[in-house]
């Protein structure tokens, strides 16, 4: 129908659509005291099929907020009793950053410096009410594309491409910072580096595809066992990373031989069959010094894994 009126571009539809898809899946909360501003509001952003909540004060928002987390956007009148505006984005910014949550202040108010002050605290974009329904549309959606960009970009730096765990740059950026709160309280961090062995083999004999699945399949498994509680990542080539935060070696020691066991029981499955694949581990717990030096010793400990003969953890 919109290409019969031939009055947008082939690629034009192709993108509206995609974002459609996109606005199904996401949750915007209308905070508004009005009623009839909230319901207005709500029909627009239905028309464009966003799922709507509503709240009819700040206070009211804010919970909600709470608890729920799945909500991408906050779209928030200035005057509202109780908590207003401003109020509702300060506090709201202390838990959401500007890409968990984006904010959009909506105001009638004739204060022309409203809008700069919104931005300022925390909104990423601010509209005068009343306002054309397009720019409406234009707004909404040039916030929500530039989250989901940032998003990528924040994927695609500190994901592994190929098995979706977290890469050597997230692990070095998380717990250089967590270090001095680590040293500080005396907590415990241990570290599992682990190699698969003879991959080389795995790649020669059945191609790099199935080494590639073997990778996929063996982080995933890492990833299930262990991702939940701990930091699971991908250090480059058939290394990976398990750093156990708030466990002594021994604990880890434990957690990382009952992997070791499970993978080489259970083979993975490969478009060319079933492969047993087996698992050197070198553990290291944190004493003094810095995550470096930490992972040199979990490293030699590996070392002494594969010197004892491959399929085995070392502290
Ligand atoms: P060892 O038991 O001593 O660890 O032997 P190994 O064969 O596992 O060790 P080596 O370091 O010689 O080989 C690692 C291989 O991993 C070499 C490299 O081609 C392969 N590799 C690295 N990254 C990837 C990848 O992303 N995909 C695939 N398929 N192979 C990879
Ligand atoms: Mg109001
Ligand atoms: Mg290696
Ligand atoms: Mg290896």
């Amino acid at each position: 129908y919109i290409l019969k009126e031939n009055r947008f571009s082939y690629e034009y539809v192709v993108r509206l659509v995609k974002r459609l898809k996109r606005n199904e899946n996401v949750k915007v909360l209308v905070a508004d005291d009005s009623l009839v501003s909230r319901k207005f509001v709500r029909n627009l952003l239905e028309q464009q099929l966003f799922q709507v909540i509503e709240a009819d004060d700040g206070l009211s928002a804010f919970e909600i907020l709470q608890s729920q987390s799945d909500i991408t956007l906050l779209i928030t009148d200035y005057n509202m009793p109780g908590l207003d505006g401003f109020g509702l984005i300060l506090k709201v910014r202390e838990i959401f950053s500007r890409e968990e949550l984006a904010i959009i202040g909506l105001s009638s108010d004739a204060d022309e410096s409203l809008s700069a002050r919104f931005i300022k605290n925390g909104a990423n974009d601010f509209l005068q009410k009343p306002f054309v329904h397009e720019e409406f549309h234009c707004r909404v959606l040039n916030t929500l594309d530039s989250l989901d960009m940032i998003r990528k970009l924040w994927e695609q730096a500190n994901l592994d491409y190929l098995t979706g765990v977290y890469n050597r740059r997230y692990f070095f950026g998380l717990f250089e910072e967590q270090l001095e709160q680590i040293k500080l309280k005396k907590s415990s961090l241990t570290v599992a580096l682990l190699d698969i062995d003879f991959f080389k083999k795995v790649n020669d004999t059945y191609g790099h595809d199935v080494g590639d699945e073997v990778l996929v399949e063996f982080s995933s498994r890492l990833n299930r066992l262990f991702g939940q509680h701990f930091t699971v990542s991908r250090f480059g080539g058939e290394e990976f990373t398990v750093a156990f935060k708030g466990l002594n070696e021994d604990k880890a020691f434990s957690l990382m031989d009952t992997f070791r066991a499970q993978l080489e029981a259970e083979p993975i499955l490969t478009s060319q069959g079933p492969l047993t694949i087996t698992v050197s581990t070198g553990i290291a717990g944190f004493t003094d010094g810095s995550l470096d030096n930490l992972i040199n010793r979990a490293d030699k400990a590996l070392y002494d894994a594969k010197e004892l003969g491959r399929n085995l953890v070392c502290i």
